[in-house]
């Protein structure tokens, strides 16, 4: 009959059509691939960093270990509002400084008397790595723990019974205190330090020393889940800075072991190896001020919005995780400026990322894989992250393209590959449709777990996204689009040693307002229209302003002080002046000799409370960055009288402004003496130096 038959052809197409999509087979995986473990962990990509250690109490970066636990001593300590601040401002996990390189230990361990049991803190029966776990639990944050490897407090550093003593400690860690999701191990090993007393220079062999394949086995047996830190793996790698950026190319790929922790590449960590041999993703360590621990005097300095969107794009925009640091306060609380900072930018990215304008769109591509349904271009739009546009093998140039109902505004596009099978897109160009005429946005390199792209904002029809070259045929699992709101950048404020102020606003187009008195410039102050002079003590205060839109930046403040005008740098170079002229950017380099003297004349006798110095700030290859130092005064310019001595600690990692004070003195002329460098060479480098006056 007519309906048996109509039944017949029916399910013959039927059998066919599903004969049809089993053919096409999933796609073979391509490279090297992500653990589990490395999957959960991409999937957080927003944490914190807490330091905090004696160096809080002694405004220190890098306690030398010789600072007695006394000194230990947080009024009034709050984990939880630790991580209620982090539980808000998004971010799925803490992990925690337990012992940073001065040794000293947060937690009771029967290791050491080097401890909070022998300080004030909660009369030496607190356990601050108890406290915290237990907070992030109530929190549903995740918990890890930074253990540095280097201690300048322990007697036996250098030798094997150190190493036994560091598994020990990261034993009770591992089993105490629940699960730890990620093992920070730091990477630095400065040489001098306290040593039980030896106070003496101590250098390892960083290669052979601390033995780490038996060190990861311990962590592998003891806590199968987490992830391990070190500058090049085994599980993630460092981006190769802490300035808040991996590169714009970042592979997850790296060759385990390229290197030796202490002794990066920091060129090749920014972008991974393209053909590496291990899956070893990259995380952006950054503080969220310029040092790592506490300093009252970096309380104005917290990073603003602005420089926080641009930490965010620049690392999990760029296929890395975020390890956002915040530096606990002597009262053992993240500071009020802080968590302002971090919720705002919580806010903003709510914002920018509210409306997913691709779902709204129809998704079309130009290969689909078999033609299957299964992996047509609407798998990238369905929200799901297990499903994916894919296209035939061999197939490695596609398009997809996303048309609207009716003109939209965008400038932003999210990407993500699905990274299970490896990551392969090598460059891809985002296009838009404007006015009938298609318009080229960007055109970029990788794109791995996640990308985001800032486009000039457009109106468009549609919006066309072309992987121009794979390793395999890709596999997109993720595209949005979105209109993000404007953020104004603050203008930066430069003077001259003549006296001379240059505001520079972010972007040509917006106004810049100013004050000079300390107070908020509004579009009511004085407008900027070209340099000025402001000699002398002074604060500059300044505002961008959009002035279509009435949208205004941050305020950027600059407290200067005396006048350079008779300052003089005593030296045969003319560029030595660039010392002295305001702007980090180019700095003057002394070749040849070590130690090396930068001697200024300051024209006149001053009362004088401390020096600044800011070293290279060259991006990658800085040079003659001073690590020990001595500081003289005089005169007359010929006999000199030592005031200050030290360490600048961190400072390779952390090339910020390096602020030392010391009992004030009257003084002319000044010496700052550089005894080595980070390199072990002959060079001493300057981006700017200054003097602190007493007021
Ligand atoms: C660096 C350390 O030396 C700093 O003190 C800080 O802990 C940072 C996260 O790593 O290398």
């Amino acid at each position: 009959s007519m309906i048996k038959k109509t039944l017949f052809l029916l399910s013959a197409l039927w059998i066919f059509l599903s004969a049809a999509q089993a053919q096409t087979t999933a796609p073979a995986p391509c490279g090297p691939l992500p653990n589990e473990n490395q999957l959960r962990w991409h999937e957080m990509e927003f944490y914190a960093f807490i330091h905090f250690a004696i160096n809080t109490f002694t405004d220190q970066e890098w306690g030398d270990g010789g600072n007695t636990p006394q000194m230990f001593n947080p009024t009034n300590l709050d984990c939880r509002q630790w991580a209620r601040v982090c539980k808000e401002a998004g971010m799925k996990g803490i992990i925690l400084t337990a012992k940073h390189h001065d040794g000293f230990c947060l937690w009771p361990t029967k290791y050491t008397e080097y401890s909070v049991k022998n300080s004030p803190w909660k009369d030496g029966k607190g356990d601050l790595v108890r406290e915290l776990s237990d907070a992030c639990k109530e929190y549903g944050l995740k918990f890890g723990i930074y253990l540095s490897p280097w201690d300048r407090n322990r007697a036996d550093y250098g030798q094997p019974s150190y190493i036994t003593y560091f598994r020990n400690q990261l034993e009770e860690l591992l089993t105490q205190y629940g699960d730890i999701f990620e093992v920070w191990f730091d990477g630095a090993n400065g040489g001098w330090g306290y040593y039980g007393g030896a106070r003496e220079n101590r250098n390892i062999d960083r290669s052979t020393y601390y033995d780490w394949d038996n060190t990861i086995s311990l962590i592998r047996e003891l806590q199968p889940q987490a992830i391990i830190w070190n500058e090049c793996g085994p599980d993630i790698r460092w981006c190769g800075n802490e300035g808040g950026s991996v590169g714009e190319t970042n592979w997850s790929l790296y060759n385990y072991k390229q290197f030796v922790p202490g002794e990066p590449d920091f060129k090749q960590l920014r972008v991974g190896i393209e053909d590496g041999k291990q899956w070893i993703p990259s995380e952006v360590n950054v503080s969220i001020r310029p040092g790592w621990f506490y300093h009252k005097y970096e309380d104005a300095k917290v990073k603003k919005l602005p420089q926080l969107l641009d930490i965010f794009y620049n690392s999990i925009g760029r296929n890395g995780t975020w390890l956002l640091n915040f530096p606990i306060d002597k009262e053992g609380r993240i500071h009020a400026n802080d968590e302002r900072a971090v919720l705002e930018l919580r806010k903003a990215l709510d914002e920018a990322f509210a409306d997913d304008l691709a779902r709204k769109a129809k998704a079309e591509a130009g290969n689909v894989r078999g033609g299957s349904k299964k992996y047509a271009a609407s798998k990238a739009i369905d929200g799901k992250k297990d499903t994916y546009w894919a296209t035939d093998d061999g197939v490695t140039q596609s398009d997809i393209t996303f048309t609207f109902k009716k003109s939209t505004t965008l400038n932003r596009v999210l990407l993500q590959e699905y990274i299970r099978l490896g990551q392969r897109v090598k460059s891809f160009k985002v296009e838009a449709n404007v006015d009938g005429q298609w318009r080229e946005l960007a055109r970029e390199t990788t794109i791995g777990y996640k990308r985001i792209l800032r486009l000039p904002t457009v109106t468009a029809t549609q919006v066309r996204i072309s992987i121009l070259d794979a390793k395999a045929c890709p596999l997109i699992s993720n595209i949005g689009i979105y209109n993000a709101p404007q953020v104004l950048t603050e203008p930066q404020i430069v003077r001259h040693p003549n006296g001379e102020v240059i505001i520079r606003p972010a972007d040509g187009e917006s106004a810049v307002f100013y004050t000079l008195d300390g107070t908020a410039p509004t579009t009511q102050s004085l407008r900027y229209t070209g340099p000025f002079m402001a000699d002398g003590v002074v604060t500059v205060s300044a505002v961008s302003v959009d002035m279509a839109t009435g949208k205004q930046s941050t305020v950027s403040r600059e407290e200067f002080g005396v006048s350079r005008t008779k300052w003089k740098v005593i030296a045969a170079d003319a560029n030595a002046a660039r010392v002295i002229d305001g702007e980090a950017w180019p700095g003057w380099h002394q070749r040849g000799m070590m130690p090396a003297d930068l001697v200024i004349d300051l024209g006149e006798s001053l009362e004088i409370k401390g020096f600044r110095y800011l070293p290279d700030q060259s991006d990658y290859f800085p040079s003659g960055i001073i690590t020990f130092y001595e500081f003289y005064v005089s005169d007359n310019g010929s006999e000199w009288k030592l005031v200050s001595e030290g360490e600048f600690s961190n400072i390779r990692n952390n090339p910020s402004w390096q602020m030392k004070e010391f009992a004030p003195v009257k003084t002319r002329f000044v010496k700052l003496r550089a005894l080595n460098n980070t390199q072990g060479d002959k060079v001493a480098g300057y981006s700017e130096f200054d003097v602190l006056i007493t007021k």
